[in-house]
């Protein structure tokens, strides 16, 4: 689903900068390299180019080939600093790299491709806002005996049906908030905008059915238990049973680095592990993060059809990276880690708490053993399975991915997606199963409401250090760790 544009907005912090001491060629941009770009951009030939916005920034990464020597030598040298960056302007799209140790333009072309690159919160936030000064639309609330400042809007992106043209374009659909905080239990249904992003106006208006909107009694979702009690936390590593120095980890016998960009949110790189007989690392992932996410909703209906989500490539998982709440979304042995990355003004936002990293003690059993045939003696032996665990919670629209990245001590990593959040919901008259008497392509969940039918895919990369594969799979509210054996590919 989409991004609350109006939640998301007001949790970035414009940063205060600050420079990272130990380098990895693979750390993401720093606000000081975010603040660079931006000004090589702007004194460049591109910096006159009329109404110039940043869609994505990032590392563009040096070879594999460099880091692999880099990480086998002393370390000490420092690879040459590169970024790609995507802007729009004038109505069309530019790919550029920038060299971030000279402060130059390294390349710069139009991109005529398909697609588009993802919208900037600016876009969805002044998408959302249309409706509420549009007349047809003002009218159809005013029909429906509803008052508009009770109207939050959504805007939504339209997928792809094959059209050879496509442009730039957004539906907004609309809730209504009196009495609930629950947005989306709410929908104002039969109403659909279409909203031009370049030109930010309505192109089409309209409005072909009406349904009760569902009873706000019921629908909060908010914990009766309030916020626990966070005053023994610090942001050391003391007693974590782990150490962060600055983006890398060390754990029982792991080392990796952990990354961050808009598009993946977490990404973990160079991980080894130490072969204790070998007295040596043996390199296990190079590089994994989650790719894209499709989320297509199994509604024809015209207000329904185009709702068939990439929530990764439209909007970022980094982009929509909230800040963790410490004792609930991650323990009290966490620590935790800042994510940046860039406005759709080229400066840096900063997302505080973005990650957390925990050991996690599951109550498993790693291995153990009972010997009796050692006479006159029963000896029982084992440990308890600890792992470790990166977590970020990626908050799109309605959902909550929470997605994990746990490192155990056999040298096995799973990755792990749980969705929360609410459902997506439609207004239909019908009050219960009974009475139905057409297809609702979903599940009336309560009187008036209709949780409808979809599929969340979520598709992961790892490239191992000799190979690398991308898988796909498919979930629902429930968490099912993908578990990737780890081969020694060396
Ligand atoms: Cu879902």
């Amino acid at each position: 689903m989409t991004i609350p544009v109006f939640l998301v907005l007001v949790s970035f912090i414009q940063c205060g900068c600050f420079v990272s001491s130990l380098y990895h060629p693979l750390d993401p941009l720093n606000p000081t390299e975010i603040d660079q770009i931006r000004l090589t951009i702007q004194e460049s030939h591109l910096g006159s180019l009329p109404n110039l916005t940043y869609h994505f920034v990032d590392l563009e990464e040096p070879d594999k080939e460099d880091v692999l020597k880099w990480l086998s030598s002393s370390n000490e040298s420092k690879l040459n600093r590169r970024a790609q960056v995507v802007v729009r302007a004038g109505g069309e799209t530019r790919e550029v790299i920038v060299d971030i140790n000279n402060d130059s333009i390294v390349s710069d072309h139009v991109y005529s491709g398909h697609g588009y690159p993802p919208l900037t919160f600016n876009e969805l936030f002044l998408a959302s806002k249309l409706p509420l000064q549009y007349p047809e639309f003002k009218e159809s609330i005013l029909r429906r005996s509803l008052n508009l400042s009770e109207v939050s809007c959504v805007p939504f992106t339209v997928g792809w049906y094959g059209e050879a043209i496509t442009r730039r374009t957004l539906k907004v659909a609309c809730f209504y908030r009196e009495g609930s905080v629950n947005v989306f239990a709410r929908p104002i249904e039969g109403i659909t905008l279409l909203v031009d992003v370049d030109s930010m106006k309505i192109t089409t208006y309209n409005d072909r059915l009406r349904a009760p909107v569902p009873k706000a009694e019921g629908t909060d979702f908010q914990s009766s238990k309030g916020k626990p009690n966070s005053s023994t936390l610090n942001d050391t590593n003391v007693g974590k049973g782990f150490t962060i120095d600055d983006h890398e980890v060390k754990w029982a016998n792991w080392v990796f680095h952990v990354g961050f960009n808009a598009r993946a949110g977490v990404i973990i790189s160079t991980a080894s592990i130490f072969d204790a007989k070998k007295k040596e690392f043996r390199r296990v992932l190079y590089r994994g993060h989650i790719s894209e996410t499709f989320v297509p909703y199994s509604d024809p209906t015209n207000e329904w059809y185009f709702r068939t989500f990439m929530d990764i490539g439209e909007f970022g998982f980094g982009r929509a990276a909230d800040t963790l709440q410490p004792l609930i979304d991650c323990p009290e042995n966490a620590a935790y880690m800042d994510g940046y990355m860039v406005g759709a003004d080229g400066k840096a936002q900063k997302v505080p708490g973005a990650i957390c990293i925990f050991e996690r003690h599951s109550g498993d059993v790693a291995w153990r053993h009972t010997e009796i045939n050692v006479p006159g003696k029963v000896i029982r032996s084992g440990e308890q399975q600890t792992t470790l665990v990166v977590r970020m919670i990626a908050n799109v629209g309605n959902y909550d991915y929470i997605l994990d990245w746990e490192f155990k001590r056999s040298g096995s990593i799973a990755v792990g997606v749980a969705l929360t959040g609410v459902p997506a919901m439609k207004a239909t008259s019908y009050t219960n199963t009974k009475e139905r008497t057409e297809n609702v392509y979903g599940t009336l969940v309560t009187e008036n409401t209709v949780a409808v039918n979809h599929d969340h895919f979520l598709r992961k990369c790892n490239f191992f250090f000799l190979s690398h594969g991308c898988t796909l799979s498919s979930r629902f509210g429930q968490k099912e760790p993908v578990v990737m054996l780890v081969t020694d590919l060396s």
